[in-house]
């Protein structure tokens, strides 16, 4: 049994990041893949990286994140919102070498495939060559989620990818791609399985009413030798609290939209 953590979307959040590590090592994580979106907009920079490189992961894709910190630091960013430029302007201002860093991260791919126990997988932050829009929402249909199984990708088994903050898996069935098809023969599917691994820094989801706190969302991915796997989603606990006295503490432009995010 070999066991994977799969996580993305940190976004300056540090002590959900030792959250989700701390979780990981006790669980017994063999290998770490990141599927992006280090910093921003939460408080933690140089610090928040030098944690993210202890972590040493085997896999790590760009984000959109990764893409606005690169066009800032190139001064190529008047595409961008002013909220973000802003906060990019406070990220690139609080790393102690912007420059290298930009240049690291602009090598990381958009698209990797990994192969574990002969299971066939694909990672992305978003689509495989678009780490930005809104494709593949937990409002998406099977036909709009196809581009993962798409061209070379087409032998995969599972497609993981991040962006949408919500924790989800479903399948698609690449023979029945519209909804409600009419006299389905079922022997015909072509099941792929499809993983959103949630948040560390800042998850979107809303699992029952009574959830309030945020939590550090990763995936703890099992994948046994004859190809089963088992995705365990998880959410760990930390002090919410603590992050936003820090983001005043740094003076965190739009601290409050922050705070808000942390129903505080
Ligand atoms: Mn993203």
């Amino acid at each position: 049994m070999t066991k994977v953590a799969i996580f993305s979307d940190i976004h300056g959040n540090l002590n959900a990041l030792k959250a989700f590590y701390s979780d990981s090592k006790k669980n017994g994580a063999d290998d770490y893949w990141f599927l992006g979106d280090l910093f921003g907009p939460g408080p933690d920079t140089q610090e928040l990286l030098e944690a993210f490189k202890e972590i040493e992961p085997s896999v790590k894709i760009r984000g959109n994140w990764e893409d606005f910190l690169i066009n800032s630091v190139h001064n190529d960013d008047k595409e961008l919102p002013d909220s973000i430029r802003i906060i990019e302007s406070y990220v690139t201002n609080h790393l102690q070498n912007p420059k290298e860093i930009s240049e690291n991260i602009s090598n990381w791919p958009l698209h990797q495939e990994k192969t574990i126990n002969g299971v066939r997988i694909g990672l992305s932050h978003n689509l495989p060559d678009n780490n930005s829009n809104d494709t593949l929402s937990i409002r998406s249909e099977s036909h709009e989620l196809v581009e993962l199984f798409q061209g070379p990708r087409q032998t995969l088994d599972i497609a993981i990818y991040a962006h949408i903050h919500h924790p989800t898996m479903r399948y698609i069935d690449l023979n029945c791609l519209m909804p409600n098809a009419k006299d389905y023969n079922y022997s015909q599917a072509d099941e792929r399985l499809v993983l959103n691994i949630g948040s560390v820094g800042l998850p979107f989801d809303k699992p029952t009413h009574l959830y309030k706190e945020r939590r550090a969302e990763y995936l703890l991915l099992e994948i046994g030798e004859g190809g089963d796997v088992y995705p365990h989603f998880r959410r760990i606990p930390y002090d919410n609290s603590l992050e936003f006295k820090k983001a005043s503490e740094k003076k965190l432009p739009f601290k409050e939209r922050y705070k808000n995010s942390f129903n505080l």
